[in-house]
């Protein structure tokens, strides 16, 4: 889990806002609405200084609604504008080029440029393609998709630039990783698959063993996490010759599913009240 926290990611990340930062007019940061904490740069403020901003809660599609609609407001209660997207779907979107006239001071051009970060599988191009309206930049379900910088005319006199995510460490945060890993900010390999699947049941045990219940057709959950997720594995057809259960094939099929909502819709971070 800690291998890929090493400082160069921040450093890194600092001179690629801070060098595009003059750029633009507007930073569009994009957190995951299921971690509205643990997905921020602790540093943004600093980093942004007084550009304007635009915070999205981006999969908000994915997040349990009365949370995204705490956190939207704790968040904009900070001063800075803030929306709740879909961007797969669009939802949310009509309200976007509203905000963005009343946060941009244009120039004498009238153009608009803006940048969009946030860290890896966020969303990021996505967002900009919705705006777009065309599949300008690629995406894909894995951490990692987009390399370079790129900009993109995503309607008459608005430019976007897309840029690659960045993980931010809060170093000293197990859990923060942990949640980074389950929602799928991390890549796969990276990480402890089994150990980031045994720490999801722990907390969907705990806050929703109800959706575990009902996607795997279980009457009772076992205590141990490691029970339930062999429990899961069975329940999939992921048993041995010799009758053991895969357990790592049965975790990367529960953290497919739940990235993909299968299981329902969760704020891993709850709104802090
Ligand atoms: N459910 C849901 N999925 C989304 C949303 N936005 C993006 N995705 C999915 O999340 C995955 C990552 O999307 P990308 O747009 O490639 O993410 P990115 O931030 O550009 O990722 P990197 O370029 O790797 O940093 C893709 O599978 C998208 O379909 C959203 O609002 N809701
Ligand atoms: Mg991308």
């Amino acid at each position: 889990m800690q291998a890929h926290w090493y400082p160069g990611h921040m450093a890194r990340t600092r001179r690629m806002i801070r060098e595009n930062l003059k750029l633009v007019q507007v930073v569009f940061e994009l957190i995951d609405a299921r971690i509205p904490r643990s997905s921020r740069n602790p540093e943004i403020d600093s980093l942004l200084g007084a550009k304007a901003r635009i915070l999205v809660l981006n999969k908000a599609d994915l997040a349990d609604p009365p949370q995204t609609r705490a956190w939207a407001a704790a968040l904009a209660a900070g001063g800075v504008p803030v929306v709740q997207l879909d961007s797969t779907s669009g939802r949310g979107f009509g309200k976007v080029p509203r905000i963005i006239r009343e946060t941009v001071k244009q120039g004498r051009t009238g153009k608009i440029r803006g940048m969009v970060v946030g860290i890896p599988n966020v969303g990021k191009s996505t967002f900009i393609n919705r705006f777009a309206g065309q599949r300008a930049v690629p995406v894909g379900a894995r951490p990692g998709i987009t390399r370079g910088k790129q900009w993109v005319r995503v309607a008459p006199g608005i430019e976007l630039l897309d840029t690659p995510g960045v993980l931010w460490p809060r170093l000293a945060d197990r859990e923060a990783g942990l949640k980074l890993a389950a929602t799928g900010a991390v890549k796969e390999e990276a990480v402890e698959t089994e150990e980031v699947s045994l720490w999801l049941l722990g907390w969907l045990k705990e806050n929703y063993p109800g959706a575990l219940k009902r996607r795997y057709r279980l009457i009772a959950l076992p205590a141990d996490t490691g029970m339930l997720l062999e429990a899961i594995g069975i329940r999939r057809g992921l048993v041995g010759p010799g009758g053991q259960v895969d357990r790592f094939r049965a975790a990367v099929v529960l953290l497919k599913e739940f990235r993909e909502g299968r299981l329902g819709r969760f704020t891993l971070d709850p709104c802090p009240k």
